[in-house]
């Protein structure tokens, strides 16, 4: 196949530069130079095995470089690729700091030691901790954008973000925008394409860089990119101002990057510059390119490289001569070898560390703080109206917290809602809270569950609190990369510089009689596998009043389980127990107290299990049931006190039997609490296959009442 021409630019219409004076284009060779060397080091040093990871930016610096100039450090918001060292370094990024990545040292205040080198983050920047995910990014700085229109006019929920915790890192100015940038393979992810809808329908301040240097590892940009130009698919993106440029030419990209910025500055909505660069040093170390790029491409690659480039310029046209560039450079190399020699002594993390900001330190949510007593009144509640009214006395609180998923709004169009009730969530678990707290608090998203989940970590990360619904457990799978790289992750790998706080709310279960496959699913197994993340799960609506408001005031992302059968039983109704009333999290529910044998359980079969136990009440059997209500973290000291009780254990779940919650459970009481077992541990669950649609087969294949009493007969039978 003919190799694509990859850089076309000399026809472009560039504007004229023509505020680079010398000093600055000085500065912005040294910062390239800079981030060159450090490159060149890192590489030296793990070909020594004094570092483990490396990879550069090389051949992107001169965009970088400009792109650094024209942001504001700690004024805009940044959330940059991983070869973006010169940006990082142009913004205030030192390199001593840059080498504490390298080395993986406590001190590295990207992530102390936790993440790989290059993957930027600092709050006192606003440059927030990234992934080594290709493109998750872009959904992030949605969010961030979105909080941007967000406390313009809310100087409220600005005041009560500070008061947070990490409060001093929440900032706006009204004039800040926010910078995200990513790969031309980047931009191949779902979630680039999401976040550039969402930032055109908002008209968001958001800047996007696309650094295109033809190829993701070894994959071209004519396999990567139909037609090989990202630039030219995005065109048609209503209000998104697109450029493109030689990345490698710091005046042209200079020009490019500071209207697309303008643009931005001005309110006028997203812009996206498109910038050709190189990458002549392979992929990573782990990488060789001669093994997929031609003798041909790489000497294109090297006459293009925008250090050399740059110093002739200077040379050229006078600003510098040729000693004072020797000079310049042999300044730099001393201060890499001064920064190398720092880094290399630095302080490692300490293995008590580990566990540290896995989750927040200071807000415990499983704390005597949220034993809150109910103050009960009203009329009786279903669980799916405790839902909506405890949202509705949180908002009230704190104007921090955002509503929003498909269909949570009452309309959309807001002219409707003089004529119409609105519509509120498909279950109706968010009804009335547009009406009562306005469309920028409550509001529909596109039907994207990672732009949900990733919006949501945007919004959280810069202090607000997303309060976001996946409208099914079982459509939460395009989100699962957000929730378990991302959401779960963001606190850990920053070392607590950065935390994503969000409570996501989701409808999970079956014994629909109709659901099937695709409205029935269980598994939270797969989350409470999530460290960072906290996991509950109520089944009565006193329980979810109490857990909602824990989950919400908590700083750590919870999902929030909540039993689509469950929503609206009149056996697990409660009177509403008032705005202060909270539960902590890891403390379960004693169901029913009794002496033969326990069940531990939680969600739909717990009502299950309470008629089972009657049933066998009737033939002179005992059974406890503990309702854990809370999955992660769970209360193991009411799970040990029943089995040292009782001596004879079921555990009982909907979800399919193998994997699941259960076998941790059983797993942990025959690990700790063996000598107090009179029987073998048992599990009741669901059929290890799908939820079918027709009942009669929904009956067999979910636990029932039968299944039950039959396991705890044979359980005594023992
Ligand atoms: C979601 C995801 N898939 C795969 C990878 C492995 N990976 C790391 S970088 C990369 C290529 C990225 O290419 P591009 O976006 O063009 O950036 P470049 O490295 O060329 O600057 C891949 C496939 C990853 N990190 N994340
Ligand atoms: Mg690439």
């Amino acid at each position: 196949m003919a190799l694509p021409t990859r850089v076309r630019l000399a026809k472009l219409e560039i504007p004229k530069v023509q505020d680079l004076d010398h000093d600055t284009l000085i500065r912005i060779y040294r910062t390239m130079y800079l981030s060159r060397r450090l490159d060149d080091r890192e590489i030296q040093l793990k070909r020594q095995n004094k570092i483990f990871f490396q990879i550069s930016s090389a051949g992107h610096e001169a965009v970088c470089a400009v792109m650094g100039l024209l942001l504001r450090p700690g004024v805009d918001w940044l959330f940059p690729y991983y070869r973006d060292r010169a940006l990082c370094l142009m913004l205030g990024v030192t390199p001593y700091e840059t080498l504490l990545a390298a080395v993986g040292a406590k001190d590295d205040p990207s992530s102390g030691g936790r993440q790989m080198p290059s993957h930027w983050g600092q709050p006192r920047l606003n440059l927030v901790s990234k992934s080594s995910c290709t493109g998750t990014q872009f959904l992030h700085a949605v969010g961030a954008a979105e909080a941007t229109q967000y406390y313009q006019g809310r100087a409220k929920a600005l005041a009560q973000a500070k008061k947070a915790p990490l409060g001093q890192y929440v900032r706006h100015a009204h004039d800040e925008i926010v910078y995200v940038s990513g790969g031309d393979g980047a931009t191949s992810e779902g979630e680039f394409w999401e976040s550039l809808n969402v930032a055109c329908a908002k008209k968001l301040p958001l800047l996007y860089l696309i650094e295109d240097n033809g190829y993701a590892i070894s994959v071209p940009i004519e396999v990567q990119t139909a037609g090989g130009s990202i630039s030219k698919l995005v065109r048609g993106f209503p209000g998104l101002h697109v450029a493109e440029c030689d990345g490698t030419d710091p005046f042209e990209s200079y020009a490019v990057c500071k209207e697309a910025m303008q643009y931005c500055r001005e309110r006028r909505g997203p812009a996206l510059v498109h910038a050709h660069v190189t990458r002549p040093y392979s992929h990573s170390l782990s990488d060789d390119e001669k093994l997929y790029k031609s003798p041909e491409e790489r000497e294109e690659e090297a006459r293009r490289d925008p250090i050399s480039k740059l110093a002739l310029h200077l040379v050229r046209d006078g600003i510098l001569d040729q000693k004072q560039i020797e000079n310049l450079e042999a300044e730099v190399d001393e201060e890499v070898r001064a920064a190398a020699d720092q880094a290399l002594a630095a302080e490692q993390p300490s293995v008590e560390s580990i566990l540290t900001n896995v989750y927040s330190p200071e807000i415990d949510p499983s704390s005597v703080t949220f034993e809150a007593p109910p103050n009960s009144h009203g009329a009786p509640k279903t669980m799916v109206e405790m839902v909506a009214l405890t949202l509705s006395d949180e908002m009230a609180r704190d104007e921090r917290i955002l509503v929003f998923g498909e269909d949570v709004a009452d309309a959309s169009r807001e002219e409707n809602l003089k004529h119409v009730k609105g519509k509120g969530g498909v279950f109706k678990a968010t009804s009335g809270l547009q009406r009562k707290y306005g469309h920028d608090r409550v509001f529909n998203s596109p039907l994207a569950e990672a732009s949900i989940v990733g919006r949501a970590i945007g919004m959280a990360v810069r202090g607000l609190k997303p309060v976001a619904e996946i409208q099914f457990f079982d459509y939460i799978w395009p989100a699962m990369m957000q929730i378990r790289d991302e959401l779960c992750v963001m606190r850990w790998r920053s070392n607590g510089a950065f935390k994503a706080p969000v409570v996501l709310r989701v409808p999970i279960g079956g014994y629909l009689t109709g659901g099937g496959v695709y409205h029935s699913q269980s598994g939270e197994s797969i989350f409470t596998h999530c460290p960072g993340l906290r996991v509950v799960m109520p089944s009565t609506a006193l329980d979810v009043a109490g857990l909602l408001r824990t989950a919400i005031r908590s700083d750590d992302p919870v999902m929030f389980l909540e039993h689509k059968h469950l929503y609206r039983q009149p056996y697990n109704r409660s009177e509403n127990p008032g705005p202060d009333f909270t539960i902590p999290f890891g403390k379960a529910r004693a169901v029913k107290e009794g002496s033969d044998l326990s069940i531990i359980t939680y969600g739909a079969v717990v009502h299950r299990a309470e008629v089972a136990a009657a049933q066998l009440q009737r033939e002179g059997v005992n059974v406890e049931i503990l309702d854990l209500r809370s999955l992660s973290p769970f209360d193991w000291e009411a799970i040990s006190a029943t089995v040292r009780k009782t001596h004879r254990v079921i555990v009982v779940y909907e979800d399919m039997l193998s994997w699941g919650y259960g076998a941790e459970i059983a797993a942990r009481i025959a690990d700790q609490l063996f000598d107090e077992l009179d029987a073998p541990v048992k599990r009741v669950a669901a059929m290890d296959t799908f939820c079918a649609y027709q009942p009669k087969l929904e009956d067999v294949i979910l636990p029932q009442v039968g299944h039950i009493t039959a396991a705890v007969k044979q359980l005594l039978d023992y």
